[in-house]
């Protein structure tokens, strides 16, 4: 239908010899527990296995002696009702989400979990294996999340729009209201759980009037209903919340986190919110940033911020997410020291190892602000004795706006990848988001989802892969971007091997597409100011936030050295601070970022800087016009409804692409002078 039931359709199994080797292991099932999300776990294994083999498995009451059939459970329940557990199992150091699936020739499936959650993802597992056409004869899995925290950001208003984004309106608040039909809020949890999701921040980090009130009374009831539904699939829910709150609503003229006052306001208010929901997670801060109210304007810092804020919620178990975008948007161009690259670094390193132990500082995976091209913030490795959370986007807001086709896994992958040598070699950036690299308690993985009401969740129904691969990143950072592709599109456009490949291919090339047309070699923006939609050579240029490309007639890219710029590259540790201050050893594609260049300088691949973007651009422009092609060889394949939303999106990227390549040759062939060595019509 459209997409609706995303990469979970569980679609009958045609090939009867297959049904028929599924079916003799699991036509009997029995979930041992009675907890809603044992609950969900039962009801979701049944009815996939219904709908997958047509026949409705029976619920079965054994104790480990049957011959077959599906038995699950925690640890917990099985030592309680003495079924047996077969001896080979490793159930030792599950932690708190993992499980193993274990499984002979003959005999039951078994699942084991140390919580319900373990339950619930190994029976998604399962599912998995069927949906992807699987052996299910000899099962040996075990599974742990790598990220404690697997969290997704929504930035909804309560007025029911959403702040980027690009596929319809809030699917949790109408008319400055909790929206009263949960069933949609139930199926995207229903799509989070099957890939490991743990935490959900329903609204906006730009938190406004009608939003501060969702911690007041007249709200939380409804919070709480929401946060049930979550709750019934292993997630917590968190609340963004307005650092000025107590002025705001709680009629204090301050909102100091060192006065007393306020710091009691805080304590009472979460002792409020966990009354009505006690499972609540927590709460995410975005302060002194981009004009919202924070501690700087007590002359404080993030840390009296975030401790305050953090003493208050631990009583309940309650986290403090601090994001760390933090940075002048008022700036001075010609003040090297306020390089807003450099920003959240200078504000937050300094503070390293004074937050709170249920703080985590979320940090955006590059320097600026999402841009197709970026490296990795220096925060990564920076902060050794503070836990942290990557933050990533989803929803594309500087990546085409879910009408441009962009997968966005390599790119993260990119990052997650990245050594920051902190420790030595292999000091990964998914190691310092884990907490593994340095041993902090908590950590993980978040990222601002792409969903609103539209019918397929997403608006263009192929970005559902980056909402699908977030999860399994966050779930497992060391997943290939090809492998997870590969799953989604298995899971969600079926069994023809021809489509899987095509969809897949299209998929992995569409990153290096999309950035072949858009700002060239790293230097980013270009866009149109406000909605970031479509080139606008000099939107930012000449503006206050700080995203400046600095192209002249002699030149272009950011001179952010040590030596003679702004000393951003000297928050990096070595190798990688020689390797970006040194224009010799700069990677092609992070050029302009780091160096400012004549348009004829050459670069690694042995053309000049200018020749890389005319043909690039004119290239990228190209391959997007192929997509249209290569999703049409598919057609016969694809449900109706979906190969015509996905066609129309990728006409109009192939349109739009043209618009970015003729503004973006146009502006630097007049800037430079230069002509296109092949003299391609340049308008
Ligand atoms: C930028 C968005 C803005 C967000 C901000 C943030 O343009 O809408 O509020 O990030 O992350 O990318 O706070």
């Amino acid at each position: 239908n459209g997409g609706y039931e995303g990469w979970l359709r569980y679609t009958h199994i045609e090939d009867a010899y297959k049904r028929e080797a599924y079916s003799v292991r699991c036509s009997q099932l029995q979930i041992m527990g009675e907890s809603p999300v044992i609950h969900t776990a039962r009801t979701e294994l049944a009815a996939a296995l219904d709908t997958m083999l047509g026949a409705k498995p029976r619920e079965m009451n054994g104790t480990g002696g049957e011959s077959f059939g599906i038995i699950g459970g925690t640890i917990d329940s099985f030592t309680r009702c003495e079924a047996r557990i077969p001896e080979d199992c490793h159930l030792d150091e599950l932690g708190e989400d993992g499980y193993v699936i274990q499984a002979e020739e003959t005999g039951p499936i078994w699942l084991f979990a140390a919580s319900d959650n373990g339950v619930l993802y190994a029976v998604y597992h399962l599912l998995r294996l069927l949906q992807t056409d699987q052996p299910i004869g000899k099962l040996s899995i075990r599974e742990t999340p790598v990220n404690g925290l697997r969290m997704l950001d929504h930035w909804d208003n309560m007025d029911g729009t959403i702040e980027r984004g690009y596929a319809g309106n809030s699917i949790f608040f109408r008319d400055n209201r909790i929206v009263a039909d949960r069933d949609r809020i139930r199926d995207y949890a229903r799509l989070l759980a099957s890939v490991g999701i743990n935490a959900v921040a329903i609204n906006n980090v730009n938190v406004h009037r009608e939003e501060t009130k969702l911690i007041t009374e007249p709200l939380l009831p409804d919070v709480a209903k929401v946060a049930d539904v979550f709750g019934a699939y292993g997630i917590r829910l968190y609340l963004s919340v307005n650092f000025a709150s107590p002025i705001e609503i709680g009629g204090l003229d301050t909102a100091d986190p060192l006065h007393p006052d306020v710091s009691a306001w805080w304590r009472a208010k979460a002792k409020d919110i966990y009354r009505y929901v006690p499972t609540f997670g927590g709460y995410v801060v975005k302060a002194d940033s981009e004009f919202r109210p924070g501690p700087f304007t007590y002359g404080r810092n993030h840390a009296d911020g975030a401790n305050m804020l953090a003493d208050a919620l631990a009583p309940f178990g309650g986290h403090v997410i601090w994001r760390c975008f933090v940075y002048n948007c008022l700036q001075d161009w010609r003040d090297r020291s306020t390089d807003r690259a450099r920003a959240a670094y200078d504000h937050f390193k300094p503070l390293d190892g004074q937050f709170r132990d249920n703080v985590l500082l979320q940090i955006k995976n590059g320097p600026m602000d999402f841009q197709v091209r970026e490296p990795v913030s220096p925060l990564f490795g920076g902060l050794s004795r503070t836990n942290q959370l990557l933050e990533l986007q989803i929803t594309q807001e500087y990546t085409g706006q879910q009408r441009h086709l962009c997968y966005l896994v390599p790119q993260w992958k990119e990052a997650l990848d990245f050594d920051t040598f902190a420790r030595g070699e292999g000091s990964t950036v998914a190691s310092a988001a884990s907490g593994a690299l340095f041993g902090t308690k908590l950590g993980g993985m978040a990222a601002v989802s792409n969903v609103g009401d539209d019918s397929c969740w997403t608006g263009h129904p192929l970005a559902q892969a980056n909402l699908f691969g977030f999860a399994r990143l966050a779930w497992n950072p060391a997943l290939g971007a090809e492998e997870i592709a590969a799953e989604w599109t298995a899971m969600t456009f079926g069994a023809d091997p021809e489509a899987q490949r095509v969809i897949t291919d299209m998929l992995l090339d569409s990153l290096t597409i999309y950035e072949s047309y858009t700002a060239p070699l790293g230097v980013g923006w270009m866009v149109n100011p406000g909605h970031h939609y479509g080139p606008n050579v000099d939107g930012y240029e000449y503006s206050k936030w700080g995203t400046y490309h600095f192209a002249d007639c002699n030149g272009i890219g950011v001179d952010r050295t040590v030596r003679s710029g702004t000393g951003y590259t000297g928050q990096y540790a070595l190798p990688q601070y020689e390797r970006y201050e040194s224009l010799e050893q700069c990677p092609d594609e992070l050029l302009l970022f780091f160096h400012h260049v004549p348009y004829t300088h050459k670069l690694k691949s042995g053309k000049t800087v200018i020749q890389h973007i005319y043909d690039t651009r004119f290239e990228g422009t190209e391959r997007a016009a192929m997509l249209v092609t290569r999703w049409d060889s598919i057609k016969r394949s694809i449900d109706a409804e979906i190969y015509r939303l996905v066609r129309e999106r990728l006409v109009q990227q192939a349109e739009h692409a043209k618009e970015w390549r003729d503004v973006l040759n146009t502006y630097f062939c007049r800037k430079s002078g230069i002509a296109d060595e092949l003299g391609r019509t340049i308008y």
